[in-house]
């Protein structure tokens, strides 16, 4: 099996239908990934010991998502060098605006790359850890390429009724 390079990780499964799209593209695109539920909140020391052996397990990419006051992709980015692209997950109370605030307010050092919020953000975190890794996997560029050229030729020219 190949080495896991992206880690995606969650606070709840609740969480899981919108991370998913995020291991979707990975998956599409045969990166090798794993998913753990790692929340800041009530499994702290989890977080702690997957920050601390990132470097050391060669993940070069995370991908966390979390929703209302959504600490884990931040706490993480603070336990490791390993690049960190922070999904907020949208919420029914606040409707993710939560999520977004608690992720993309990092203060100078620490930086998070905070996506979209919900599905599109987690998908786009994939298709960023991809675009990450095919800096250095020639055979990652061309799979990313064709994937994005297949998406523009699906786009028609003009909108059609239903
Ligand atoms: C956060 O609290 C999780 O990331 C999740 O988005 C939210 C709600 O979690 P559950 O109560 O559904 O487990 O920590």
């Amino acid at each position: 099996m190949a080495d896991v390079k992206v880690g995606i990780i969650m606070g709840s499964q609740s969480d899981w239908p919108t991370m998913k799209e995020a291991a979707d593209i990975l998956g599409a695109l045969d990166v090798p990934f794993e998913t753990r539920i790692v929340s800041a909140h009530r499994t702290p020391d989890r977080l702690w010991d997957y920050g601390k052996t990132a470097v050391e397990r060669g993940l070069q990419v995370i991908i966390a998502g979390a929703g209302g006051a959504a600490h884990l992709p931040g706490m993480m980015a603070s336990k490791t060098r390993v690049p960190v692209i922070g999904v907020p997950v949208q919420t029914r109370a606040l409707n993710g605006v939560d999520s977004l605030y608690s992720i993309v307010q990092m203060p100078k050092g620490f930086p998070v790359a905070t996506m979209a919020i919900g599905a599109a953000g987690a998908a786009n975190a994939g298709l960023m850890a991809a675009q990450i890794l095919a800096l250095t996997d020639p055979a990652l560029a061309g799979r990313l390429d064709r994937w994005r050229a297949d998406l523009s030729a699906s786009i028609p020219e003009e909108p059609a009724d239903d």
